[in-house]
Parts: structure tokens; sequence; C-alpha cells
């Protein structure tokens, strides 16, 4: 076991070591990932948040481990979302960019997912929430009124209670099991993404009817418009199978809690993509004016709920200390994502990024780190800091390796083993990480540095102002050991280490 490194309260790293407690319980455990949707690194309390309070997650990481080097493997959803579930890294596909709400399968049911690995070691699986890899055999031709031919059923999921894209996109309702769920048969549905529903209303033309949320003029979220927000897409129908923004984390939540309770006496698998805190951030009532900072900042409020009804259940269940519970976030932060709900307006001394430079989208370190924290009593060291080098690529053939499981050929193929990192024991993790952001700009991490290849993309996204890219023509490389917000640019000074740098990525992209 390799030395670790403990925080202290009050932040100061001690030269102590995290204390390996001795594997016992031979029973498969429970896995369940949390993974939050545009949180932060310096979104939760034990990451430093302020204005927020987090207690239910701080818990997890005073029992568990807490990583500052963990990263998604992409600045946006669904290519992060796409390699956590298959080990492949999103930028090897062509159509692993941001989905629109009626996208097909992305991941295909010949691929062998890390639900079909759980699947195939006896465990019981299931997803809840945000989904945002396509469903359906083609996209744009979905009936949302029938079962739809292809789903998460063949991918490995045995049950499933999912939103099809993000809580901004039609179609705004949610499937179960390749479904509507509480479809309306005196509402069929009705979904598109090139031409509006004669006689629909659109929130571009109507702001009356937009009693919830404004979109950020001249952005976008202006078409069809559902529970008084405006979003992308155009949809008609639904009836009471519509969402209503302020109930989707109960609605979620609450299917996880019912999902775990019915399967209590086998290990279960659950992959728990909440919708917090993604636009548009509508929090329910009891969790408004929580943390002061508006809508964003009470669904951190609202997320840390989710967090602690799940281990509630747990505990409830017998099975808190028989369950791997893993929280983390697929992207960085972003403050004005379309919507008018005054983010950056009202954070009042709070850093979503957590003192490190960039936003969701972008490049630079807040992209792709997130927060991660792992629980599980009796394997993990109790209130570790580790600062291994982690990403989310790696679970897969991590948790083969927990399970004992064989993967089949070809399977993952960017997963590596990091069982020991993810689980405290290795405080070094990766050689290095690599980051993409929204336009597949590749950057690559090691333990002191960080390169970002040139690109030819716009400093900004006209439709994220406030948010940077971070694409420059020129490569960039900073001494993230000296210069840990990137602001100095040293490539010029480095050109072997620059060359190096885009070797290893030359390399993964030819795929080794
Ligand atoms: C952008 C959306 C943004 C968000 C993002 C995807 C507009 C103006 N902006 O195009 O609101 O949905 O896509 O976010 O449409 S992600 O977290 O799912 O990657
Ligand atoms: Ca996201």
């Amino acid at each position: 076991m390799k030395p670790q490194s403990l925080l202290l309260a009050g932040g100061a790293l001690a030269a102590a070591s995290c204390t390996q407690p001795k594997p016992e319980a031979p029973r498969l455990p429970n896995v369940i990932v949390i993974l939050a949707d545009d949180l932060g690194y310096g979104d939760l309390s034990c990451y430093g948040a302020r204005n927020v309070r987090t207690p239910n997650t701080d818990a997890l990481s005073a029992q568990g481990v807490r990583f500052t080097n963990a990263y998604a493997t992409a600045s946006v959803s669904t290519p992060s979302r796409y390699s956590l579930l298959t080990g492949e890294y999103a930028w090897r596909r062509p159509d692993t960019d941001i989905a629109v709400g009626d996208a097909g399968m992305i991941i295909r049911p010949e691929q062998y997912t890390l639900a079909d690995l759980f699947k195939n070691a006896g465990y019981a699986t299931a997803a809840f929430g945000k989904w945002h890899l396509g469903l359906g055999d083609k996209g744009g031709e979905q009936d949302w009124n029938a079962p739809l031919p292809s789903g998460l059923g063949d991918i490995g999921f045995d049950y499933s209670y999912i939103m099809a894209a993000t809580g901004d996109r039609v179609p705004c309702v949610f499937i179960e099991n390749g479904q509507v769920a509480d479809w309306d048969p005196s509402a069929p549905i009705e979904v598109s993404y090139h031409a509006p529903f004669p006689g629909e209303p659109l929130a571009k033309d109507h702001p009356e009817l937009l009693y919830n949320l404004q979109p950020t003029p001249g952005i976008g979220h202006n078409q069809a418009i559902v529970n008084g927000i405006g979003r992308i897409g155009y949809m008609k129908g639904g009836g009471r199978a519509l969402w209503k923004d302020e109930n989707i984390a109960d609605s979620i939540t609450v299917h996880a809690l019912q999902f775990m309770e019915a399967h209590r006496d086998r290990p279960f698998f659950i992959y728990l993509a909440t919708n917090d805190v993604h636009v548009p951030r509508f929090p329910h009532e009891r969790f408004r004016g929580k943390s002061g900072m508006g809508l964003r900042g009470d669904a951190i409020a609202e997320f840390d709920w989710t967090v602690g009804a799940v281990m509630q259940k747990l505990e409830e269940l017998g099975l808190a200390d028989d369950t791997v519970l893993l929280v983390t976030s697929d992207n960085g932060p972003v403050l004005e994502d379309g919507y008018m709900d005054q983010a950056a307006e009202l954070l009042n001394g709070h850093d979503p990024a957590g003192g490190i430079r960039g936003n969701k989208y972008g490049v630079y370190e807040a992209g792709a780190r997130v927060p991660a924290i792992l629980r599980w009593p009796g394997h993990v060291p109790v209130g570790c800091l580790s600062e291994a080098l982690v990403s989310h690529i790696d679970l897969f053939a991590s948790f083969a390796s927990l399970l004992d499981a064989r993967m089949p050929k070809g399977c993952a193929p960017d997963s590596e083993n990091a069982l020991e990192a993810w689980m405290g024991a290795d405080s070094e993790g990766r050689r290095y990480v690599v980051e993409q952001a929204n336009n597949r700009t590749l950057s690559i991490r090691t333990r002191e540095w960080k390169y970002v290849e040139p690109s030819d993309g716009p400093a900004q996204y006209s439709w994220a102002p406030g948010s940077e890219t971070g694409y420059k023509p020129i490569p960039q490389l900073f001494r993230l050991s000296e210069d840990p917000r990137e602001h100095q640019n040293v490539a010029s000074a480095h050109p072997e280490l620059v060359a190096r740098m885009q070797e290893i990525i030359r390399r993964e992209r030819e795929g080794k």
C-alpha cells in the first residue's frame, strides 16, 4: 500500500497515512454511482463551497475518500456519460457530441457496457434520471406513444426511469423501461427538432406564458413551452405525462429508493444521474432560499438531499456497509446557460470552480475536474483526501476488477484498472488523464503539467456568455504544481515537453 495524504479539518495537508482497513465481507457490494449534472469542483461544502451547505455529501466524504484530482472525460454531458458507461473515449466516435433530445441510441446494443458488466456478475441493474445518450433505433423518428424499439434494456439495464436527454430539451417526460411513464392517451406526444407544430405556442413569441423561467434573450430555450419554461426543440401533447421541473428530483430519487428496496436481497448497480444542477434550475419549493444564491445554489441543496435520501435508505435497509457509493459530476460548472436565473449575480463570494480555472464546455481544469467522493466502509479509508489522478474512464475496468469479472475482448478499450486509486489505496493514480472539451480539443493532465492542444474554436460560445472555452491556435502548457490556476502559458519555454505531450495525444488518437 502506498502512503496517503490526509486532509485535516481546516484544510491543512498532513503527512499522515490513511489507514487501509482489511476487506472482510465476501458478499459482492452494491454499487451506486450518483452523477450530478454540471456540479462544479467547488460546489460542495466539503470542496469549499460558500453559502450553500451540503451536509449529506460532506458526511460521505468524512466516511470515505474525497478526490482532488478526479476527472470526467469531457467538459460536456454526452461524451462524458458515454465514456463512463462504455470505457471508451467518446472522441473515438463521430456521434457522441451534446445530443439533441430525439437522438437515436448512441451506445449500440452490441456494445458491452458497465451495466452489462454488473448484470453478468449477477447484479440487478438500473438507471435513473438524466440519460442524454439517445433512445430508439433512429434519431428523429421515435414514436413516443409506443414502446421504443431499443433502449436501456438492450445495454444491460434491468430497469430504467429516465429523462431522454436534458431538462431543457423535449420530450419533457420520463421514460420508464422504454415507454413514456404515465402516458396520456388523450394527449399523444409529438417531437420535432426541425419544425414547430401548428397551433402550439412558442416561447419566443409568448413570454407571457413563461411563468416559471424566462430564457436569456437571443440565446435559445425559446421553442416549446412546458411547465411555463421554454425548451430546446418542439413538442406537442404529453398531458399528464409532462414533468413538473420542481418535482424532477423527487421523481428520480423516489424511483431509485424503490428499486433499492425491491432489490435489497441481491447486489444491485444503480446509475443515478440527477437533473441537478443543470438548467433549467427549478428546484422544489422546500429548497428555495436554502442557499441565498438563488436557483442554482438551491439546486445544489436539492442535489445534496438526493444524496442524503439514498444514504438514509441504505441505512434503513441495513446495506450501508455493503455498498460502494460514488458521488461525482458529469462536467464542470456553468453560470449563464440560457435562462435568466441570476446564477452569476447571486454568487455572493461562492466560486463554483473551487479556485481553479475554467468551466463547462472549455479546456481548462474546471471543465472536467469534478468532485468525487467514494464511500465503502471497511474497505476504503475513512476521512481520506486523495490527490491521486483518477478518471471516470477507469471506472469500468476498476469495477470489473472489484467484481473479478471477465471483460469480453475489445470492450472498454480505454479503461484501465485503477481500483487501488479509486479505493484510496494508491495515492498516485494515472500517469496522465485525457480531457475533452466541447469541440473535441484534447488536453493532457499529468501530476505536474497541463497541456492543451491548439484549436481553432471560438474563445467563447455565443450561447454561454461568461464561460471561456480556452481554445487557442497555439499550444498551451501550464505548470499546475506552481500555477494551479493556469494563468501562465509556458509552452514556448518547454518545446520538448510540448512535443512529448502532443505525442501522447497522437498515440491516444491512434488507439496507442
Ligand atoms: C447547450 C444548451 C445548454 C445545455 C448544453 C448541454 C442552449 C442555448 N444551450 O446547447 O443549456 O443544455 O447544451 O449541457 O441551447 S450538458 O450538460 O448536457 O452537456
Ligand atoms: Ca452536464
